[in-house]
């Protein structure tokens, strides 16, 4: 540790809905704790997950999409924002207005840029895309990143742990987010429907978890599964309940994956008419406060 303490702090992690924020996260950390999936707006609510080594602690706050929600900050009191910039789309992003209202609304917390997706591009372009951003954007932090084969993820750790204050050590040693293992589990569950159903049906299928309990060091999880019309139920369980395991499977895999604990998974389908449309459903749910 350094004599003026360990360099431990926050980092929001922001950008347009697809641009690879929850990916990213989760090459940062080394970590599949954000649920990153091709659906936009797969993130819906901050999802934390922290990266410890001997020298930093820093707590990455994956975030919804800046075009979908409120134009409030996604989060304020960062230490830095990272903000994560599609490269396929790179003028049009740097040209959304919501990109533009983030911007200004930052102020003095630093900034860094993470052009994304530049294995789309050869190595002889990547030098481009970071000037078309410095002429954009006023940071000097650029670094291109690929998070798929982890191109330029070490560079980013650098740049963002240069930024983080020297303090008291913010969070306990070996954790890995500030969320409970419930929830990281639920968000395993979520995952694993957009992996398994059709889009439009695991966008309104929502998880609850009933019962999170300790049996024999094995985790219980009895989820209801609440699909917003009578026909997906059918889809959503499949033929002789194989749909409803093969969606177990996938998220018990990826969710002990992440607690480090064996998950005995009880997935139950349940129909909830219309709940998309309910807000008291909405907040129920954990979609909005
Ligand atoms: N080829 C390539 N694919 C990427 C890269 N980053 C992310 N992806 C893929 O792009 C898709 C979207 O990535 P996410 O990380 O979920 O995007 P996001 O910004 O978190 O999306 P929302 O939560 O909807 O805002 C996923 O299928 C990722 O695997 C990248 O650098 N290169
Ligand atoms: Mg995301």
């Amino acid at each position: 540790m350094q004599a003026d303490g360990i360099r431990s702090g926050y980092v929001a992690v922001v950008g347009l809905a697809n641009s690879g924020k929850s990916a990213l996260v989760n090459a940062l950390t080394g970590r599949r704790i954000c649920p990153s999936h091709e659906h936009p707006g797969m993130t819906r609510i901050p999802v934390t997950s922290i990266l410890m080594t001997d020298d930093v602690q820093i707590c990455f706050i994956d975030t919804p999409p800046l075009d979908s929600g409120s134009g409030c900050l996604p989060v304020s009191g960062a230490d830095l924002y990272c903000l994560v910039l599609n490269s396929n789309q790179l003028s049009a992003q740097l040209d959304s207005s919501h990109v533009l209202d983030f911007l200004a609304k930052i102020r003095d917390v630093p900034l860094i840029v993470a052009p994304s997706f530049i294995d789309h591009f050869p190595a002889s372009l990547h030098g481009a895309l970071v000037n078309q951003v410095s002429m954009a954007v006023n940071s000097t932090d650029i670094v291109p990143v690929c998070s798929l084969s982890g191109q330029g993820v070490q560079s980013l750790v650098n740049s963002v742990s240069a930024k983080i204050p020297g303090r008291v050590e913010l969070f306990p040693d070996d954790c890995i987010s500030l969320h409970s293992e419930r929830f990281l589990v639920s968000e395993q569950i979520r995952y694993s429907l957009f992996c398994a159903l059709p889009p439009e049906i695991a966008s309104t299928t929502a998880v609850q978890i009933e019962e999170f309990s300790i049996r024999d060091e094995k985790r219980y999880v009895r989820t209801n599964l609440y699909v917003a019309r009578h026909s997906s139920k059918g889809v959503v369980i499949g033929k002789k309940g194989s749909m409803l395991q093969h969606i177990a499977r996938i998220a018990s895999e990826s969710a002990s994956r992440i607690i480090e604990r064996p998950l005995n998974l009880d997935l139950w389908v349940k129909v909830r008419e219309s709940w998309p449309e309910n807000r008291e459903d909405l907040v129920e749910f954990g979609y909005v406060c």
